[in-house]
């Protein structure tokens, strides 16, 4: 009993001096636990006799609770040093710069459509879409071009051995559309389109957008006028165009249209942007349309080309090739 004071000394240092909850564990077993040295004394009451027994007993109790309220507090300071330690390495610098983030963009062909498609919806056209996958009538036979005419060759085309085609144009979606709706009619087609072509200005892959106007009284002025319109707002500046006569299957009469171009030195010359013209009356009849008492006009341009004048894009190519730095610039920052 006389040892007990001084085993309490000792335990209650070795609570104090235990640096995590393992060797506060291992203190306490050793201690308390079964084979522990203060349950060793309990034990040993058994062999006292009964007059200092209860006493020893109170004694040893008092003990066992001291050093287990000794561990109990131990074990909330390792807790709230463990908490701190925690807190202290999780710390945020808010001062320091945010990541940067990278701006994606739209691309350059994508937002020129998105521009011609915006000017034309403000007019009162509505967007048509078609299949990219087209059948030789759709492509060719509806817009009266005659089987091996020799105007199918100014279309490379992309065959399947099905005699399906990849369509050379969008206006197979003109047809479509006259088909399943009656006149009046003001639709833009725009989308990819596929001509078996590659040099330093054709790529096989382009884009168009392609008008369609149909109704009681169309004329070419209406043609004229509203392209006039388009340029002007397209370019954000007062162009005058010229119409110049041309030839398409599915047109007459046909037209080519420019705008003035500025060369590097100084002089001006034309530069065509559009096709158009009235629309052929055998390309009416392919989609039920009675051309006797409907006339229409219809236009088709290059994505591509529209682009390169917005953007100053003197490399066809580069639309293409997605070389970061130059797509970057269009970019969003
Ligand atoms: C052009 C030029 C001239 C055109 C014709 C049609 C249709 F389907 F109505 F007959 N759609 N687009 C057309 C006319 C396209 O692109 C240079």
């Amino acid at each position: 009993m006389n040892e007990l004071d001084q085993l309490v000394e000792q335990a209650l240092a070795a609570i104090d001096a235990s640096a995590d909850n393992n060797a506060l564990e291992e203190v306490r077993v050793s201690w308390l636990g079964k084979k522990g040295q203060i349950t060793a004394l309990l034990k040993s009451l058994g062999a006292m006799d009964p007059g200092e027994r209860r006493e020893a007993g109170q004694r040893i109790n008092r003990a066992k609770s001291t050093l287990l309220d000794r561990l109990n507090e131990r074990r909330q300071h390792l807790a709230e040093i463990e908490l701190n330690q925690k807190l202290a390495s999780e710390t945020i610098d808010v001062t320091l710069p945010g990541r940067q983030r990278v701006g994606g963009g739209i691309h350059p062909i994508s937002r020129t459509m998105e521009r011609i498609i915006r000017l034309f919806r403000q007019v009162g056209f509505e967007v048509a879409e078609g299949p990219e996958i087209e059948s030789d009538h759709y492509n060719f036979e509806t817009l009266n071009f005659p089987p091996h005419h020799p105007a199918r060759a100014m279309h490379d085309t992309f065959y399947f051995e099905d005699g399906h085609l990849l369509r050379t144009h969008t206006s197979p979606v003109q047809i479509r559309v006259m088909e399943k709706s009656a006149p009046p009619i003001r639709i833009i087609a725009p989308g990819k389109v596929f001509r078996a072509d590659s040099d330093q200005t054709h790529t096989p892959v382009f884009h168009q957008v392609e008008g369609l106007v149909i109704g009681r009284n169309i004329t070419f002025a209406d043609l004229k006028g509203t392209l006039q319109e388009f340029v002007n707002q397209f370019f954000e500046e007062e162009l005058p165009i010229r119409l110049r006569p041309s030839y398409f299957p599915f047109t007459e009469p046909s037209a080519e249209v420019d705008i003035p171009w500025r060369k590097a030195d100084g002089s001006t010359s034309w530069l065509e942007v559009l096709g158009c013209g009235m629309v052929h009356p055998n390309v009416l009849r392919a989609g039920g349309v009675d051309p006797e008492q409907f006339t229409g006009y219809a236009f088709g341009m290059g994505v591509e080309r529209f682009a390169m004048l917005r953007y100053g894009v003197n490399d066809l190519r580069q639309f293409f090739e997605n070389d970061v730095r130059f797509l970057q610039q269009f970019a969003r920052r």
